[in-house]
């Protein structure tokens, strides 16, 4: 895919920052969804920035040997966008990944893209009510409306385990597979058991002499009921549109009936147990492996995992899995604490996203240069996971408690993009330059979700998860419940939510730099202006 633009027009005139209605940061599901509908509602005043040089978010970022959608692909797809020809029910990689590619290519957005470019800031400039944006290349963007399309498991997490500087073999993480390594005949040591590593592990089990698998807490993990599509079901769904269609509904039910032991009963989920339970009994025959591997904790407290192939892998003679803590790397092992020395060639961190912090510091400061991880310093949190006090004409999709456990984050992205649609008709209707959410609808909002929470299996469920911000213990990121009430919520924009600002007068020209490092006094009187023309 090659969806470069020839020409850009702010690389004329470095000095002056491109102008653009809406910048989208992004092109992951999130970032091309909301490009593909903005197009598609007749808005055409918008930049995409990528930081890579091809489109796909997650899905072109992890490319490790096994990636596959745990989520079957009819349901894990745009609902504007059918794909009649996904190969299997629960498609790999590359297919997702050429997926958004045509979609891309489908709906028209390719002029829209700008590659190569990182965000490194953007800052809201109240006087002129514009996002003010500069990226690793140089380039700056004024933009009246921002929107987040950054994912929230984008940044990886390699822990810092005492030594792992001296260590002197190979050493990555899921996300930045090395396919140039080969493992053949070495000796790996893989940290982590979430749902990447086990993906990965039966791929790479066959290949190497020794692999050591490090697990901390292990995962329950249900049969996967994947197939290939039967080419007959093909030329339903090409030819028949509407059966592809049940298709995705059937699933979409089947998924959402899971919240109800997620969130409504939890009790509920002592059944579904027994299913991993058997599973486990039926692929793991030695007792001693099979007690290692089965959870102290109940089901759906940490994220529910599919797969047919990791028990038989973890089976295999040339594979252990150790539970004792690692203590130390060496230059050419792993030390744990029983003083064991696991020797490796290669180590391989499956280990995970940073997702308390979804931006790091210094990238996104909003009314007088507030940066919006001091703001969330005791934890993420937004109006329907789409909208900040503070913060205004921004938006985020897959922002704060907006993931789920038992259904499609597509589900979740589409909700969110019609929701911020809705707001910039809104906009247009009332003549408002910016919006901005107001502080006691957002607070009332995040208190009802943390009481939510609070009974759900991820606070009662007896584990700790990437779930739960470490420093709070507070869930910041999945939504409380069934998917179809977080579309319900967001099917309607309601101004009286909002404080809605005028246009700044034309002949504002702010140095934005200089606002950025605005003080508290700039703050306290953008405020009040603000409020002061609030509608
Ligand atoms: O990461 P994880 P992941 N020492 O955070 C362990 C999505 N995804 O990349 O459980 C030792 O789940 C950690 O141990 P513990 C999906 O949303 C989707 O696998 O914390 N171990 C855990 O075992 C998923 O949930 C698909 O005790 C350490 C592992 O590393 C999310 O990505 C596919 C450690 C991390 O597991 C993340 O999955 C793949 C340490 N210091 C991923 N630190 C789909 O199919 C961490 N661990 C859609």
């Amino acid at each position: 895919m090659n969806a470069r633009m020839p020409h850009d027009a702010a690389a004329d005139h470095p000095s002056a920052p491109a102008e653009t209605d809406i910048a989208i940061i992004g092109t992951g599901f999130a970032g091309l969804g909301m490009a593909i509908r903005l197009r598609q509602s007749g808005l055409t005043d918008f930049l995409v920035a990528e930081k890579a040089d091809s489109v796909g978010g997650t899905w072109r970022d992890n490319h490790y040997p096994g990636c596959a959608c745990d989520v079957q692909s009819h349901v894990y797809s745009f609902s504007f966008a059918p794909n009649p020809r996904w190969s299997r029910m629960f498609a790999r990689q590359p297919e997702i990944r050429a997926y958004l590619d045509d979609c891309v290519r489908r709906f028209g957005v390719e002029r829209h893209l700008r590659f190569g470019h990182e965000l490194t800031s953007a800052i809201y400039d109240d006087t002129r009510r514009r996002w003010h944006l500069r990226f690793a290349n140089g380039q700056q963007w004024s933009a009246r409306v921002l929107i987040s399309a950054m994912g929230g498991l984008s940044r990886a997490s390699t822990p810092n385990i005492p030594g792992i500087e001296t260590f002197k073999g190979r050493a990555f993480h899921s996300q930045h597979w090395d396919h140039g390594y080969p493992l053949e005949g070495k000796r790996v040591a893989v940290i982590g058991t979430g749902a990447s590593a086990i993906q990965f592990v039966p791929q790479i089990a066959p290949r190497v002499a020794h692999l050591d698998l490090f697990q901390r807490t292990p995962p329950w993990i249900m049969p996967k009921a994947d197939r290939a599509v039967r080419p007959i079901e093909q030329w339903l769904f090409k030819h028949l549109p509407f059966t592809q269609k049940v298709m995705r509904s059937a699933l979409y039910c089947m998924l959402e009936s899971r919240a109800l032991g997620f969130a409504v009963h939890p009790s509920l989920m002592k059944t579904a147990q027994k299913v991993a339970e058997r599973h486990l009994r039926r692929q793991v025959r030695d007792p001693q492996l099979r007690a290692t591997l089965t959870p102290d904790y109940t089901m759906g407290c940490k994220r529910i995992l599919i797969s047919n192939d990791y028990f038989p892998a973890l089976s295999r003679a040339n594979v252990s899995v150790t539970t004792s803590a690692i203590e130390r790397i060496d230059e050419d092992a792993v030390i744990t604490s029983d003083g064991v020395r696991h020797p490796a060639d290669c180590l391989i961190f499956g280990t995970g996203f940073q997702v308390a912090d979804p931006f790091a510091q210094g990238v996104v400061r909003g009314r007088g240069g507030v940066d919006i991880v001091d703001t969330w310093r005791d934890g993420a949190h937004a109006y329907l996971g789409t909208t900040l006090p503070g913060y205004p004409n921004f938006f985020m999709i897959v922002g704060p408690n907006t993931g789920l456990g038992h259904n499609s984050m597509v589900f979740m992205i589409e909700s969110q993009v019609e929701y911020i649609l809705r707001a910039l008709k809104a906009m247009q209707n009332e003549g408002a330059a910016a919006i901005e959410v107001r502080p006691h609808v957002e607070r009332a909002y995040n208190e009802q979700i943390q009481q939510q929470l609070g009974r759900a299996i991820w606070s009662t469920g007896g584990c700790k998860s990437w779930y739960l911000d470490p420093r709070t213990g507070k869930n910041t990121t999945l939504w409380p419940g069934f998917a179809y009430k977080f579309r319900r919520a967001t099917s309607t924009f309601s101004m009286a939510d909002y404080f809605a600002y005028s246009p700044a007068p034309k002949s504002v020209n702010v140095n934005v730099s200089a606002h950025a490092a605005a003080t508290q006094s700039a703050h306290v009187q953008g405020k009040a202006s603000a409020s002061a023309e609030a509608t």
